[in-house]
């Protein structure tokens, strides 16, 4: 188990910047038509998805959600990879074809999402229970919004994962909304961490905007699946900034505690300064390095070709290519 240690902490709080600096460039482009697709981004829940980078290493397996995309790359795939996947081109990490709900990566563990919200629940424990079986020390993340957590397949999953003890870990991201419908409206529960203790796994709920706290819990969870001892349930609560669409229901109140002040990248900011772990101006220092970064991922992305339309299908079916005419 790694402490909170201040390189840690400050590798973690540029890991934060490098999410939010990507889904803004990211939202900018795909205003400006060049990102195709649908677009759900990961804004506000910057700590939860860095607590979970942070703990995971690169043989432990991960299916992310379509808010991951900062997952993607803090997995080990290389960041212009993933921006030129989401803009379509051929130098994408799934040479465009995958976007962002199906991008993948084998060689960092990266399993990839489904666009059928919820579905791989099942396929996840498939790989957990087989590395389990071979005797392999690894686990799998999963990752689950609120509204998903109502699917058959993750109660399915949860149950078996329980009996079987495998390793893996639930991330269930409580953003409070499934689109526009609120988990009280939808759930038995509002705090979804009750479901795991039904299922006998044990479970924590956690501030998701807290990346302290946040990072404290995924490493207990992580070292209680490594023990042998099954799989564990976090629950972190979080805010994202965007739904599915464009427009605000929320109430303003609502939106201020969330956006403003219990904004994570605020709050790690501050907790950052008050334990003189590092100076304004070297966070400061950080934010810039990493817009630069980025805009040399937009720019790459921006550069590269579209793929070849000769190239359709290859990639897509095993042998799809013998049959073509
Ligand atoms: C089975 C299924 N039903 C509906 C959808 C459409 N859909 C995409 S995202 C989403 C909301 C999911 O809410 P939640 O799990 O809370 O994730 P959030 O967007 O809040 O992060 C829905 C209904 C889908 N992709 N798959
Ligand atoms: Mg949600």
């Amino acid at each position: 188990m790694s402490d909170l240690t201040p390189e840690r902490y400050l590798a973690m709080y540029r890991d934060m910047h490098r999410i939010r600096k990507f889904e803004t460039a990211l939202e900018l482009e795909f205003k400006r038509g060049n990102v195709p697709g649908m677009l759900h981004t990961g804004l506000g829940q910057e700590a939860t998805q860095v607590a979970i980078a942070h703990t995971l290493r690169t043989v432990d397996g991960l299916f992310p959600d379509h808010r991951c995309h900062g997952l993607l790359f803090l997995k080990g795939t290389p960041g212009k990879l993933i921006m030129a996947e989401l803009f379509g081109k051929a130098t994408g990490i799934c040479s465009g074809k995958g976007g962002s709900l199906h991008s993948a990566d084998a060689t960092v563990n990266n399993f990839g999402d489904n666009s059928i919200e919820g579905s791989f629940m099942v396929t996840a424990l498939g790989v957990a229970l087989g590395w389990k079986m071979q005797g392999e020390d690894r686990l799998v993340a999963v990752m689950v919004g609120d509204g998903t957590s109502g699917r058959g397949e993750w109660h399915e999953s949860m149950n078996l994962a329980s009996v079987w003890k495998a390793p893996v870990l639930y991330c269930c991201v409580n953003n409070g909304y499934a689109i526009s419908t609120a988990v009280g409206f939808s759930h038995a529960t509002e705090n979804l961490v009750d479901f795991a203790t039904g299922y006998k796994i044990p479970a924590e709920q956690v501030d998701g905007n807290d990346l302290p706290a946040a990072f404290a819990a995924t490493q207990r969870a992580a070292e209680h699946i490594r023990s042998g001892k099954g799989p564990y349930f976090l629950e972190y609560k979080t805010w994202r900034w965007q739904g599915l669409f464009k427009g605000e229901f929320r109430p303003p109140e609502e939106v201020q505690y969330w956006k403003v002040e219990h904004e994570p990248i605020k709050l790690a900011r501050e907790d950052l300064l008050q334990r003189e772990w590092a100076s304004e101006d070297a966070l400061d220092q950080i934010a810039q390095e990493v817009d630069e970064e980025i805009e040399g991922w937009v720019k790459f992305a921006m550069e590269s070709p579209s793929p070849d339309p000769n190239k359709a299908t290859a990639n897509v079916y095993a042998g799809w290519e013998d049959v073509q005419p």
